[in-house]
């Protein structure tokens, strides 16, 4: 059978009518008509699409809405918009809180009904998906009992997004924010976005890029905003900006931006109070304030607290929050830049106001293809803290490789920072769990474009909807949201679902393994970071790779034990222990924390050196092997699609040789020791690897390109 072609754009929302013939009569069966008093636009915008999802899966020639029965029905409803509902008398509803859903077959007489119930409009809109969802993946509707909420509060996505339409650190194409036209033309895709995001839980969005702009504090920006508003607010979207803390001086005429200078905090109250005139139901601002040159309070020789305090102050009227992020560090201080965030901000733990949120990166440098959870989780209990991933994959192959990032979250949530002893996990501090917060809150660098396929690589999508699957349940397993994706994305083919998880699962390996394994670390080209700058260095320091590897002629790694940094004193025992010993320190992080001979002796036998060649070795063949596993499926999806990922499968294993030849001739160069058996000959000379330039790499705005410094 030829399968139709498909271009990506309805992600994992397809709602192809139900192949396989015997479950489409049993599901048809099951599901007959929907009964939903529908009286808010978050009803109505489940009910349309219950009704979308219905009649792509299970046929158009259903009336859904016109049959007197409760027999086969999808009965949705809150206690309070649905009599019938409210006589189940669903005593789970008293754990679902407002967003989560209870999903059950209900048995009465001889009618069995399929009930979708919530407390809350939102829930229904996320049960609806949720039902869909268990069509969309085949599952059997026989004794169907789900209770589900999310442990997250706030799930939302941060996009680099720029308002010329660039998009840092963006890989599939330009911002899906077409400022120009709006507030009046509104594009169809800005009401598929929403969907997406509510599809996965998605409660929050901030549409501008961290590096902020002050002009999207201005009038005639917010009511563009508002317009956009507009569609996500069906969808349980809210809208976040961020806010360049210079803005009082560039758009406020103000002389200073000092958080403690009472006409800024009077500027900031009245632009706030205009936001919300324009948008009554804004989220906050989200503030990279002192980092990378984005100015701050130091700038006015304050703290942190005093300006994430001041936007608290300003926003609590309305309801509003202020997220400050905690990616600080500074390249006039000389201390291990792995630690600066803990420097500057535990001391202020316990000073936030209680409406303001720090967002914390997974690791304590930037998004690596591998980092120790950061420090600061478990490090400010009187602080709720959020957790920043990042899913456009700025170090991680961009929208050309194939990396599933599931694991990588995964490894952070479950990671124990053993701050109230073992099983204080990363999850447990993020969920406000740990430490009793009751805000708390997941966000994610996005990869969304305005590609047709929303991510660039057909897999990269899969990342959005992990993210959001995680964010609503961190205890899902990878392997569980990758079948769900899978199925719902291209085909519920057993043979290739099966198949195209394992794949997926050890493309996060992979990509480590041929990138950065043993613990290397931010070893990749200065500026766009696209592909391997392991000579990197005349910059300033902690934004070279030499900063990081610190090989010489015996030696390599960063020692941050007692004798180094002293980074791992951040860490709580016995993972502190466990780091700080070189024999008991996981391989992976090896380079992380110790600097080690080249000849020292791995737990395999072999020398470092050796170790070293023979994984980037790995990471290659991995790559082939995905190659081979995809040809395997050839036919079982669509043409397009497939070939669109076999061709991005071959410049992905090209660029793994390129990571492998260019890092092993490089590091091969301090020490001259043969390259061992098992792993093949560099393809060139070190000089061609640092010879190779890239001009108008994607997701380095044209005023970034070329500023070698940058970072
Ligand atoms: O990952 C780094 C990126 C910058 C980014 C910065 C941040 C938005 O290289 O492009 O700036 O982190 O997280 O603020």
């Amino acid at each position: 059978m030829v399968l139709k072609n498909e271009d990506g754009y309805e992600l994992w929302l397809r709602y192809n009518l139900i192949e396989d013939e015997e479950l489409l009569a049993s599901y048809r069966q099951q599901v007959t008509h929907i009964k939903f008093n529908a009286n808010t636009p978050i009803e109505a915008a489940a009910q349309a699409e219950l009704e979308r999802g219905l009649d792509g899966l299970l046929g158009p020639e259903q009336d859904w809405i016109e049959k007197p029965s409760l027999n086969g029905a999808v009965v949705c409803g809150t206690p309070t918009s649905s009599g019938f509902i409210d006589t189940l008398d669903l005593k789970e509803l008293a754990s679902v809180g407002d967003e989560g859903y209870v999903i059950k077959r209900h048995k009465m007489d001889v009618h069995t009904i399929n009930v979708i119930a919530a407390n809350t409009d939102k829930g229904l809109l996320y049960g609806v998906f949720a039902f869909l969802r268990l069509l969309q993946t085949h599952q059997s509707l026989d004794g169907l009992h789900i209770v589900s909420a999310p442990k997250v509060k706030l799930r939302m996505l941060n996009h680099w997004d720029n308002l010329d339409g660039t998009i840092e650190r963006g890989f599939a194409g330009h911002s899906l924010w077409d400022w120009h036209k709006l507030p009046h033309f509104i594009s169809p895709r800005y009401t598929d976005y929403a969907r997406a995001c509510a599809s996965i839980g998605l409660n929050a969005t901030v549409l501008t890029n961290v590096n902020a702009n002050a002009l999207i504090l201005t009038e005639p920006y917010l009511h563009k905003v508002a317009a956009l508003a507009e569609v996500f607010r069906p969808y349980g979207v809210q809208v976040f900006l961020t806010a360049r803390f210079s803005a009082p001086m560039e758009i406020g005429g103000l002389s200073t931006a000092d958080p403690l200078d009472a006409d800024v905090a009077a500027w900031w109250k009245d632009k706030v109070d205009q936001i919300y005139n324009i948008l009554p139901d804004f989220g906050g601002f989200v503030v990279k304030a002192n980092s990378e040159g984005q100015p701050g309070p130091h700038d006015y020789g304050r703290i942190h607290a005093d300006g994430a305090n001041m936007l608290a102050d300003a926003l609590e009227p309305h309801g509003g929050i202020c997220i400050w992020r905690a990616f600080v560090y500074d390249a006039d201080v000389k201390e291990d830049r792995f630690k600066q965030a803990n420097s500057q901000l535990v001391p202020q733990d316990g000073t936030f106001k209680k409406n303001a949120l720090l967002q914390v990166k997974n690791g304590p440098i930037d998004f690596q293809p591998r980092e120790p959870h950061h420090p600061l989780f478990g490090a400010m209990p009187k602080t709720p803290l959020m957790l920043e991933v990042q899913i456009t994959q700025e170090y991680l192959g961009f929208a050309t490789h194939l990396v599933y990032l599931a694991p990588l979250f995964k490894e952070t949530l479950n990671a124990d920072t053993y701050c109230d002893g073992a099983g204080s996990i990363v999850a447990r501090v993020v969920d406000g769990s740990l430490d009793g917060h009751d805000m708390s809150g997941m966000a994610a660098v996005t990869n969304i474009g305005d590609d047709r396929n929303w991510c660039g690589h057909p897999f990269a999508a899969a990342n959005w909807y992990a993210y959001g699957r995680l964010a609503w349940d961190y205890e899902l397993s990878s392997e569980q949201i990758a079948d769900e994706w899978l199925r719902m994305t291209f085909s519920n083919d057993e043979q290739f679902v099966k198949t195209a998880i394992k794949m997926m699962i050890d493309s996060r390996e992979a990509v480590v393994k041929y990138m950065m394994p043993l613990g290397l670390h931010h070893i990749f080209e200065v500026g766009h970071h696209y592909g391997p700058g392991p000579w990197v260095d005349g910059i300033r320091p902690d934004w070279t790779a030499v900063y990081y590897h610190q090989a010489d002629a015996e030696s390599v790694g960063f020692d941050r034990t007692a004798t180094g940094s002293d980074a791992v004193s951040l860490y709580n025992p016995p993972y502190r222990d466990q780091l700080a010993n070189v024999d008991s320190c996981p391989e992976n992080m090896l380079l992380w924390f110790h600097h080690v001979p080249w000849d020292y002796r791995m737990k395999s036998g072999r020398t470092l050196w050796d170790e070293m060649c023979l994984m980037y070795q790995e990471g290659v063949d991995d790559v082939r092997q995905m190659q081979q596993t995809w040809q395997s499926l050839e036919g079982k999806i669509d043409t397009a699609r497939y070939k669109h990922v076999s061709d991005l499968l071959m410049v992905q294993e090209r660029e793994a040789r390129w990571w492998r030849d260019a890092c092993i001739t490089y590091f091969q160069s301090f020490h001259g020791k043969p390259i061992p058996d098992g792993v093949e000959p560099p393809e060139h000379d070190l000089d061609y690897y640092r010879s190779i330039v890239h001009y108008y790499v994607p997701g380095i705005p044209e005023r970034r390109f070329g500023k070698i410094g940058s970072n």
